[in-house]
């Protein structure tokens, strides 16, 4: 585990980093007040810190303000060394913001304890963190597809095309519902159902660039964010995730379930103002297209035939 060992006399400094190192402490010293805070900076800073009290540059307490007015997802635990007689200031050095405190000289034991103590609270603050993050995840994703959920979807949508307005680029916005699945879940069941549906995701996802984006926008419908592609492309990708979808039939419990996808696509042309709104509407009536000529298809909002024609 890292450490930082902040102390400018330089026996006390030496004593601290020997006993760590035997403890397998990586310990990075500072002699100064303002060399500590430097490195308490930095991306990769030790997160726990030993901090003498009184320094050149910067006080123990000092730092421990600083590094607390800095918004940061990850915690320092700051733990101030100091004498017996400067015991009245430890005050100031917890309101401050340390976490703990040492009187030197510094017992070994003492130390170990409390640097354990330490260790244990940072341990609790990545595992806080790691669910946090969990439940960011599970917020924005489709838990049986692994998609987008249909919010996520939109904000995405919503910001890449500011972005697509921004840099003069275009982007292309595509739904895509899977055909007559009442059917297929009236004939196989709704498990069968939802794994047709995943995997149906899973060949779309296959089909796609990293960077484009696909979100479960409604039951079984999807929605796929593709940047920077004219109606050319945007018609090759579209008939791309319409035939991973429909060209092998997805099997599940023995049977063969054959899936197909209609498309609707709208293009976000850079020398128009377009909201998402907008958009979506010219997709989805695309899509309506689709379905009322037969299916298993893909249409493009009339604007962008005629692009893609030209
Ligand atoms: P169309 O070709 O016109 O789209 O016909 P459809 O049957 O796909 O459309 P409809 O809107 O009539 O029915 C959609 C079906 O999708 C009904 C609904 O139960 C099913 N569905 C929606 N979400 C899920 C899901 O998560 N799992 C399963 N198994 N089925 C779902
Ligand atoms: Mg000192
Ligand atoms: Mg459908
Ligand atoms: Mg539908």
């Amino acid at each position: 585990m890292k450490i930082l060992i902040a102390e400018d006399d330089p026996v006390s400094r030496r004593l601290l980093e020997a006993t760590l190192a035997r403890w397998d402490y990586q310990a990075t010293v500072a002699c100064d007040g303002t060399a500590a805070l430097d490195i308490l900076s930095r991306d990769d800073a030790p997160r726990l810190a030993l901090l003498d009290l009184v320094m050149p540059g910067l006080n123990g307490d000092e730092i421990c303000r600083l590094v607390r007015d800095r918004v940061r997802d990850s915690y320092s635990y700051l733990v101030l060394v100091t004498s017996r007689s400067q015991k009245s200031d430890l005050i100031q050095g917890l309101n401050a913001g340390a976490d703990d405190y040492l009187i030197k000289p510094v017992d070994p034991l003492e130390l170990k304890a409390r640097l354990n103590t330490g260790r244990r609270i940072l341990g609790l603050q990545e595992q806080l963190i790691a669910a946090r993050e969990a439940m960011r995840r599970q917020a924005m994703r489709d838990s049986l597809t692994g998609a987008w959920n249909h919010g996520a979807i939109l904000d995405i949508l919503r910001r890449e095309l500011a972005r697509a307005m921004r840099d003069g680029t275009r982007l292309s916005v595509i739904l895509g519902d899977l055909d007559h699945f009442k059917r297929i879940n009236d004939t196989f069941g709704h498990l069968a159902g939802d794994a047709a549906l995943c995997e149906a995701h899973r060949r779309m996802t296959a089909a796609m660039r990293p960077y484009d984006m696909i979100g479960r926008y409604g039951g079984e419908e999807f929605l796929v964010v593709l940047p920077g592609c004219d109606g050319a492309e945007t018609l090759q990708f579209c008939e791309r995730l319409r035939g991973h979808v429909a060209d092998t039939p997805v099997g599940h419990g023995g049977e063969a379930i054959g899936v197909t996808l209609s498309i609707g696509a709208a293009l976000h042309d850079p020398d128009e103002a377009a909201d998402a709104e907008t958009l979506l509407q010219a997709a989805d009536q695309a899509l309506y297209r689709a379905k009322h000529a037969g299916r298993n298809r893909v249409e493009l909002a009339r604007a962008l035939t005629v692009k893609a024609a030209v």
